[in-house]
């Protein structure tokens, strides 16, 4: 039993492993990372940056599929454990609100975020740039691509499992249509999932050097007893590029521009072959996270050096333990966030 409670299912089929002799910090990866490789289905070269949650009793994913011809799209999968998958062979067939057949011209790194028993697909797509692509459905068979809900550039758009007040709720992070060397994480409300407003910047890039030059919601937040935890992603520069590490804070339950703990430190970097080498070097990028309310247990799934699908280990207690006591969330970080 956790000290500290998330607030959602039990999961009792969550993936799991013990935390190995000897890990270091608070997350720990699968001994058989990566768990998805190259060459994943036929006309796809890699899988990475990908979405996964619960379904009757088993698993979907939503995965950023990147073609033989450069171009990402989402795929569907479909797994018994969470771990070993099987794939839908053509993209998500989505239709527009009229019931138009619709498909998005580039598609990556989806979020899967059920709401209310419907299930929220959020992409990165073009909109005269780089935006937020939006579609839902309710049985994995009919994908209701919704309207632009925001203005470009944005990505990183991640929706909070349940409403706040009355509104559904969403981070994303505001950025240009190239590899945007700048960027805070905001949050934003909607009565409806149409009409977005009531703005608030969350937190900033860090002035820590792992998370310095920008930083971007990761798996949808998960509620517990001591506010939302959020797994996300922080970017340094190199002379050699980017590297992405992730990172956690928690967020204000009821006002989540609030942030109340923010770790200085990252929770998981660049280290193993999967994660340094690949068509990106160094990237690791959480997409989703699955939890069991019963045990604490949580397993993140994340792309690595946009090659691979990476699963990662912590428990609720061994996180916001570690966030609390490596807290450098900052004034700024703690206010409203309104100005
Ligand atoms: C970001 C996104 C991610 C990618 C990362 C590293 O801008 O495009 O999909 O994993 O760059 O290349």
């Amino acid at each position: 039993m956790s000290k500290v409670k998330i607030i959602g299912s039990s999961l009792p089929n969550i993936p799991w492993q013990e935390r190995p002799e000897g890990g270091v910090g608070p997350v720990w990866r699968y001994s058989e990372n990566p768990i998805i490789k190259r060459n994943p289905l036929p006309g796809v070269a890699r899988i990475f940056n990908s979405a996964v949650i619960p379904y009757k009793g088993e698993f979907i994913g939503v995965f950023r599929a990147e073609q033989t011809n450069g171009v990402p799209h989402l795929y569907m999968g479909y797994s018994k454990d969470g771990v070993n998958w099987t794939y839908e062979p053509e993209k998500i067939p989505f239709v527009n609100e009229a019931g138009e057949p619709f498909m998005p011209r580039y598609a990556y790194d989806p979020r899967l975020i059920e709401i209310e028993g419907t299930y929220y697909i959020i992409w990165c797509t073009d909109f005269y740039g780089a935006a937020l692509g939006m579609a839902k459905t309710k049985d994995f068979k009919k994908f209701v691509r919704i309207d632009n809900p925001f203005l470009p550039f944005n990505r990183n758009g991640v929706l909070f499992p349940r409403r706040i007040n009355g509104n559904f709720v969403l981070l994303s992070r505001p950025s240009d249509s190239g590899h945007t060397p700048f960027g805070d994480i905001f949050v934003s409300e909607s009565p409806d999932l149409t009409y977005w407003g009531k703005h608030r910047h969350v937190m900033a890039r860090g002035s820590e050097w792992w998370q310095s030059l920008k930083i971007g919601g990761g798996s949808a937040p998960i509620e517990t007893s001591e506010g939302w935890l959020v797994i996300y992603h922080g970017v340094t520069g190199t002379c050699n590029g980017y590297v992405y590490s992730m990172g956690a804070c928690i967020l204000d339950i009821d006002n989540p521009s609030i942030v109340k703990y923010r770790a200085n430190r990252f929770i998981l970097t660049p280290e193993e072959w999967y994660e340094e080498r690949g068509f990106v070097a160094n990237v690791v990028f959480p997409c989703a996270a699955l939890t069991d309310a019963d045990t604490g247990r949580i397993a993140i799934y994340y792309g690595a050096a946009d090659s691979y699908v990476g699963m990662a280990f912590t428990t609720v207690d061994e996180l916001v333990e570690f966030v609390k006591a490596n807290d450098g969330a900052t004034d700024d970080d703690r206010s409203i966030g309104i100005i």
